[in-house]
């Protein structure tokens, strides 16, 4: 009895580290090059996506994982080259509010999670556009 309760647990760990060791190393990338603005799923160590100019909608963008960005990203760094701001609005065409904004140099990870993605509540889970704004640092931003 306990050899065969040995053998099961020996199984399911092969089991887990076959599915969870080969594809999330591969694609988890926490830099974030001079002049871009960069966001990530969740915490710094998953799917990443790199901006250099504003961008008008993020529906059409997604992480380097493939999962798309819009009312996805919960966690963000700065790294301008020129002073300039990221501030993350709530919707597409830079409309709404902004649900966040990130100062030249600085970063966020695990914005405050309300609620569900995409419902205007909370931080994370909510830019739909990134519009960057010269003349940075401004209050109130990370
Ligand atoms: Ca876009
Ligand atoms: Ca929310």
């Amino acid at each position: 009895m306990r050899k065969k309760l040995s053998a099961v647990a020996a199984a399911f760990v092969l089991i887990v580290a076959g599915v969870l060791v080969p594809a999330t190393p591969a694609l988890a990338d926490s830099s974030c090059g001079s002049g871009f603005h960069c966001g990530w799923d969740i915490g710094f160590s998953t799917g990443k996506v790199a901006f250099f100019n504003s961008d008008a909608d993020f529906r059409d963008n997604t992480f380097n994982t493939g999962v798309s960005v819009d009312n996805n990203i919960k966690s963000a760094k700065n790294r301008t080259s020129s002073n300039y701001v990221s501030l993350y609005l709530y919707e597409p065409n830079w409309e709404g509010d902004v649900a966040f904004c990130v100062n030249p140099g600085s970063q966020v990870e695990n914005l405050p999670d309300i609620g569900q993605p995409g419902d205007g509540l909370g931080q994370a889970n909510e830019a739909s556009s990134l519009l960057l704004i010269a003349s940075g640092p401004l209050p109130g931003c990370y």
